[in-house]
């Protein structure tokens, strides 16, 4: 079997990059021991603090950005962590030549209730400066806990999939993960439907209109709530993946995070031959404003993404 080291000197020759990656799965390993325990430590719960996007924090986004935060510390390689959890970026104090922006503990209102959450992460040239846009990413992957523990990790070559064995170490298991480019299943909080625009509105039911409707076939929907596993999904087996810009989120430019939640998704997804818009253009070459920027964020196989971009374009 490969492992993650022999698959990062592979795809690199640049070993301060291999490392900060491999920094990054090493958290991973502890933050999954973490949740592997929660309910039995009673990691469970709010923190009773807000972050910076005045969202709760629960008990274990405090810990796994700890967790993120101790292994980082520990590597010269890094000299800036941007975090989800942490208002301002953090100087790590080395002359690294790496950004690391992630969401440690992503999905966290699926904590208590075990289903699969994930850490994002995205690696970025300590000499662009803490705005940079996607295009500007070194890598980018995520790690998923599910039932098994999978990470994902792209330099800039194709995406792979590692397992986390039962000795800790990762093991690979996709080594070119690739999205169908058509997919008859979309993922979409539909609760959200009073809020969405036009575009969205005429994309999903055509999808819901079956075969006799303008899409021509069946569709189904999937919606975790977590954006690592509903990716997760559509990196496996297609499908498309939508938090687009509504009448609700307008006013804070949408929902998710561009740094360490859109910009490595979609850097993720493109290895593996899918697409990303925020339906207007690429996620990758939106200009950063704001280290916790938001952004509408629409995901996966190229034939749906060109699907939606075609209403945005009316
Ligand atoms: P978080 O970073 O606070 O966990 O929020 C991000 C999550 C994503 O994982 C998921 O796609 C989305 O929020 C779910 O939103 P909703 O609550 O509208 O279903
Ligand atoms: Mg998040």
């Amino acid at each position: 079997m490969t492992t993650l080291p022999d698959w990062l000197s592979a795809e690199t020759d640049d070993a301060a990059l291999a490392s900060a990656i491999a920094s990054m799965a090493a958290a991973g390993v502890d933050i999954a021991a973490e949740l592997r325990q929660a309910p039995i430590s009673g990691h469970t719960g709010l923190a009773g603090a807000t972050n910076v996007q005045g969202e709760a924090q629960k008990a274990l986004d405090v810990i796994s950005n700890d967790i993120v935060l101790k292994h980082l510390e520990a590597n010269s390689v890094i000299s800036i962590l941007i975090s989800e959890e942490l208002d301002e970026a953090v100087d790590l104090a080395s002359e690294g030549r790496f950004i690391i922006a992630t969401d440690p503990l992503d999905g966290s209102s699926n904590l208590d209730v075990n289903v699969t959450v994930g850490t994002i992460f995205s690696v970025l040239p300590a000499e662009g400066g803490l705005l940079q846009k996607g295009t500007a990413q070194l890598a980018a992957g995520y790690v998923a806990y599910g039932p098994a523990t999978s990470l994902v990790v792209r330099i800039t070559g194709k995406t792979s999939v590692f397992t986390l064995d039962e000795s800790g170490t990762w093991q690979l298991t996709v080594d070119t993960a690739a999205i169908p480019t058509a997919s008859g299943e979309f993922a979409i909080n539909t609760a959200r439907e009073r809020f969405w625009d036009a575009a969205t509105t005429a994309y999903v039911s055509e999808s819901v209109a079956g075969e006799t409707g303008p899409a021509g076939k069946r569709y189904n929907m999937r919606w975790v709530g977590s954006m690592v596993a509903d990716i997760h999904r559509i990196l496996m087996r297609g499908g498309i993946f939508l938090y687009p810009l509504d009448s609700e989120t307008q006013s804070k430019g949408g929902r998710l995070r561009l740094l360490y939640e859109a910009n490595p998704m979609a850097w993720l997804v493109e290895g593996a031959g899918g697409r990303s818009t925020t339906g207007t253009q690429s996620i990758l070459d939106v200009e950063a404003t704001g280290i916790h920027q938001r952004i509408p964020v629409i995901l996966g196989s190229a034939d749906e993404v060109a699907r939606i971009e075609g209403f945005y374009a009316r």
